[in-house]
């Protein structure tokens, strides 16, 4: 089962890339695409399209489209479950020790990685990104 990750503007900047892969190996993921990206507004706004409404969605947006990104289709059992597991609550002060947001996210809205929620939204996000894998 695939899921997407998205290794997000702020842990890019922060060169942190390398060790959000070792840990996400380390889980027993296996990367089977990666493409870095520089997402456009309407990218954004249509990848966090069930957000429109919230007042968190032109930041986010805005986050989203400041830099490169990292986006991943990531292969293991259990792979949406395991990986929200994995990632950590969205506040990375609400986050369990030792996931990747309480280890390398800055904030709440800029939490350092994406991951989907759910086998649906999995199955179109990683679409999103990596169209032949649909
Ligand atoms: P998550 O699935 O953990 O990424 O969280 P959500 O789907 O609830 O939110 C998606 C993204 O919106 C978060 F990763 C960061 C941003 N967000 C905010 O900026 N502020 C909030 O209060 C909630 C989410």
């Amino acid at each position: 089962m695939l899921t997407l990750a998205i290794i997000k503007p702020d842990a890019v900047s922060a060169n942190n890339i390398g060790k959000i892969v070792a840990h996400l190996e380390g889980e027993g993921f296996r990367i089977r695409e990666a493409q870095l990206v520089r997402l456009t507004k309407e990218r954004a706004e249509s990848f966090y399209e069930v957000h429109r409404e919230r007042p968190f969605f032109q930041p986010l947006v805005s986050f989203m489209t400041s830099g490169p990104a990292l986006a991943l289709a990531l292969e293991r059992d259990d792979a949406v479950t395991h990986l929200r597991k994995v990632i950590g609550a969205t506040d990375p002060a609400q986050a369990e020790a030792g996931t990747i947001r309480r280890l390398y996210a800055e904030s709440k809205e800029r939490n350092a990685i994406h991951a989907s929620d759910s086998p649906e939204n999995a199955a179109r996000e990683v679409a999103f990104f990596f169209p032949s894998r649909r």
